[in-house]
């Protein structure tokens, strides 16, 4: 008498183990399809919806755990080109320093550039990966137009910006 399996047997527990697996990997796909803004996908990447507008930057959610967050942003408009770009600062999202023209300074002590989108059209929506640490954020459109009148509008300074928080892993 052997005590080793037959071959048909270890055929059938492999695939019970694939089975097994098939079933696991549903279940993650399943939990990954939120949309409340922020969903974990299979990859440990956070999503984030954000609006950019006339003259405002809605974030889905403030705050969000440490790692690779994906920033879906979308320009809603009506009428003006939009970019987003994430700094790293303890400011409050209206103290950054700024400018002659209005805009933010990014990369001076106490601002870090963490990354951009730049140039979204209206109706647009474009999407960055980018690593984040704890810590917090501003979320800014740093875009500076010349109106008509020759005056120079800073989107930064007329409201385009918010705090976005990263916490712990
Ligand atoms: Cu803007």
């Amino acid at each position: 008498m052997s005590r080793e399996p037959s071959t048909a047997t270890v055929g059938g527990r492999r695939w019970i183990a694939i089975g097994a697996l098939v079933a696991i990997v549903a279940l993650v796909t399943a939990c990954g399809g939120g949309s409340s803004g922020a969903s974990p996908s299979a990859a440990g990447a956070t999503s984030v919806n954000v609006t950019l507008q006339e003259f405002a930057i809605i974030s889905a959610i403030a705050s969000v755990p440490a790692g690779t967050v994906t920033f879906v942003t979308k320009n809603t408009g009506p009428e003006d080109v939009h970019e987003l770009v994430v700094v790293k600062t303890d400011l409050g999202a209206a103290d950054l320093p700024v400018d002659k023209d209005g805009k933010a300074t990014e990369g001076v002590p106490g601002v870090t550039l963490i990354g951009e989108i730049e140039d979204i059209a209206v109706g647009e929506t474009k999407q960055a990966d980018l690593e984040l640490t704890q810590g917090k954020y501003v979320l800014i459109c740093n875009i500076v137009q010349t109106e008509p009148d020759g005056s120079l509008e800073a989107h930064y300074k007329v409201g385009m910006r918010t705090a976005f928080e990263v916490t712990a892993p």
